[in-house]
């Protein structure tokens, strides 16, 4: 965070966010945008980008080892995605993000929230939504780096 503009509050208030390529192909961008506005979070950050290989293999460096990975690149890497940075009024934006998005295995996805209501297989899960204060933090600077 060094040079971060910002108090170090603010920036833990703030969470990344992306719609992957299925949510984009889908036209589901607005309704992930319009969830996470009616809840009463706000984007600091957004647009709609292809990624390369490397930023992609950056972001997903925790599954560099797992037998996914190769796919999970070719994915994400297939059409355009729309990465966000959101913001809420305190340092839990993040779990209430990923409690919105909801689990990572489809069949584990609540009704309600944005998997449960919309995805059908766990490759193609439409949304990310960072873990943590350190995989926020980590994710920003990767995707929007003039915010960092
Ligand atoms: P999440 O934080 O919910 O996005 O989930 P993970 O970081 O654990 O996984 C990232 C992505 O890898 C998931 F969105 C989908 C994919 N994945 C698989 O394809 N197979 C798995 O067994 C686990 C994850």
């Amino acid at each position: 965070m060094r040079g971060c503009p910002y108090p170090l509050a603010t920036v833990k208030n703030r969470t990344f966010v992306m719609c992957k390529p299925d949510a984009v192909e889908r036209g589901l961008v607005g309704e992930v945008v319009a969830r996470l506005e009616r809840k009463g979070l706000t984007l600091v950050a957004a647009d709609l980008r292809t990624v390369d290989r490397e930023l992609a293999e950056k972001h997903y460096d925790e599954h560099r080892d797992k037998p996914f990975f190769g796919e999970l690149v070719d994915f994400v890497t297939r059409s355009p995605v729309f990465p966000m940075v959101v913001e809420g009024p305190d340092e839990n934006t993040w779990l209430l993000v990923r409690k919105l998005v909801g689990a990572t295995k489809v069949t584990d996805a609540e009704p309600g929230t944005i998997r449960g209501d919309f995805a059908t297989i766990t490759t193609e899960n439409l949304v990310h939504a960072s873990d943590g204060h350190d995989s926020a933090a980590r994710e920003i600077g990767l995707w929007f780096p003039d915010l960092g």
